[in-house]
């Protein structure tokens, strides 16, 4: 019998489509056909390969509105960030477009001959893409891994499929050879464990939660299988005393609350310094209050609903029994609602303040000085993000570079540019994507000596 998932709607609970899951037998087809077309895509002239990756990103842009809807149904993303996704895969489509005329390597002077370096790409890479942000986690890996030279075959996550399907469609219509990017939907200890397995995967690109990134990396290690983890977070936002506490206020919900905070980078751990910590609760509470939380089909919507009943009994389980500071609203009904809320953390070993949730709850402590939220931030296993507010440009360099995280940012919370590196340190994760250097990640540097004797 055919294994199906019923593809729901996270803000109704309707179903939206069941989708076929790819089993074992069609997985090694798939990962066969990806191999069978790397030596044709690896030795494309490189002008080529940019050119077919840029009418790719342009195919994606021409579709934007499409994509968007895609994942405003089956995400339960707001309108605005759904958009700005699908934008994202066009924009790492052309930027990584300029990386197959530039994979330079080195000329490196030896005596009795010439010694140069090339940028090999590595095969058939698979990339393991979880629910949270289906559309940019996927591009992230498949965009700099077929600039390289490889071929791809990418497995969406179960509840989420729908736009990568879309865009292996929109791979084909943009003229990408057959088997150089294939999106195979299934399940992750079928297709996912196979892409581990399967020797002719010379790489797995996995974003999703660190337990499961642990398995892949042990798994990978049999073959020593090259691997990029982008794993679980549980991100300090420390405001100082002496920061805009107006705009730290103001920006800290959406910080932890966007994507419903089912996002890796979520400002979940809120660090205010004690002399301006009933301030700051008073300032934010008005904003966390007044946040619009229902169906992102209404185009005003600035949260939407989780995306599963199993993750909404997961955040649930985080916040019975600790202390509410108070929280903003959620519809009734069907979908997977949960409040956005703000609890007061009363010790560092509470599971709300030590777990990464992935829901919108965030738990705020007060510090005394610098020393103490530097130490508070980093008592944590991951180190994914973080930010820092203050108005003192020496606190915020010394700051930053005491936390132990892969992304901060200084009264902002941004984490992600495209052309910047983003990953994490210790369990959040091992290598970094996007950026100047993403391309090198899915290439093995190889040398050559040629003797002029
Ligand atoms: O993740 P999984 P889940 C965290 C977050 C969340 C929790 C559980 O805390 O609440 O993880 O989410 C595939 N071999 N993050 O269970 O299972 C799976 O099919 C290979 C943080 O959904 O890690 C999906 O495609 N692949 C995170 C992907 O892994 C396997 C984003 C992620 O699913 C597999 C998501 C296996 N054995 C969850 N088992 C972030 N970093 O943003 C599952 N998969």
């Amino acid at each position: 019998m055919t294994d199906t998932f019923a593809v729901l709607n996270p803000a109704t609970a309707e179903l939206i489509t069941d989708v076929e899951m790819t089993d074992l037998a069609e997985t090694d087809a798939a990962i066969e056909r990806a191999a069978a077309a790397f030596p044709a895509w690896r030795s494309l002239a490189p002008g080529e390969r940019a050119r077919l990756l840029r009418r790719f990103a342009a195919v994606v842009d021409a579709h934007i509105g499409e994509l968007a809807e895609l994942e405003v149904r089956n995400a339960g993303h707001t309108w605005g960030d759904a958009t700005w996704e699908a934008g994202n895969v066009r924009d790492v489509l052309e930027y990584y477009s300029a990386a197959p005329e530039r994979m330079l390597g080195h000329q490196i002077p030896v005596p009795g001959g010439v010694d140069v370096t090339f940028h090999e790409p590595l095969g058939v890479v698979g990339v393991i893409v979880p629910w949270n942000f289906p559309m940019p986690v996927a591009a992230w890996g498949f965009a700099p891994a077929l600039a390289a030279g490889n071929t791809v075959v990418l497995k969406p996550a179960e509840l989420t499929p729908l736009t990568a399907i879309r865009l292996g469609e929109l791979a084909f219509e943009a003229g990408l050879p057959a088997g150089v990017f294939t999106v195979i939907p299934g399940r992750g200890p079928v297709v996912g464990e196979r892409f581990v397995t399967h020797p002719a995967v010379r790489k797995v690109c996995f974003t999703g939660s660190t337990a499961v990134g642990r398995k892949i990396m042990e798994g990978c290690a049999a073959q020593m299988k090259r691997v990029t983890l982008e794993l679980g977070g549980k991100s300090s936002n420390i405001v100082f005393a002496d920061a805009d506490l107006a705009h730290a206020a103001a920006s800290a919900p959406g910080a932890a609350f966007d994507n419903a905070g089912q996002d890796c980078c979520a400002r979940s751990r809120i660090l205010v310094q004690r002399s301006v910590y009933d301030e700051f609760l008073s300032l934010m509470e008005p904003a966390v209050k007044g946040l619009h939380v229902g169906d992102p089909q209404d185009r005003s919507v600035e949260m939407g609903p989780l995306i599963s009943a199993a993750q909404q009994a997961k955040v649930q389980s985080y916040v019975a029994g600790v202390e509410v500071a108070f929280a903003g609203p959620a519809p009734d009904g069907p979908g997977f609602w949960f409040p956005p809320t703000v609890v007061l953390a009363g010790d560092t070993a509470q599971p709300v303040w030590r777990e990464e949730i992935f829901g919108p709850v965030v738990a705020v402590m007060p510090f005394d000085d610098e020393a103490h939220a530097v130490e508070l931030a980093n008592d944590t296993e991951f180190g994914l993000s973080g930010s820092i507010f203050t108005r003192d440009v020496g606190r915020a360099l010394r700051v930053s570079r005491l936390v132990e995280a892969g992304n901060l940012s200084v009264n902002s919370h941004s984490s992600v540019r495209y052309w910047t590196p983003f990953g994490g340190f210790k369990q959040s994760g091992i290598g970094r994507e996007l950026g100047p250097d993403g391309v090198n990640a899915f290439t093995d540097v190889k040398n050559v000596f040629i003797s002029h004797d």
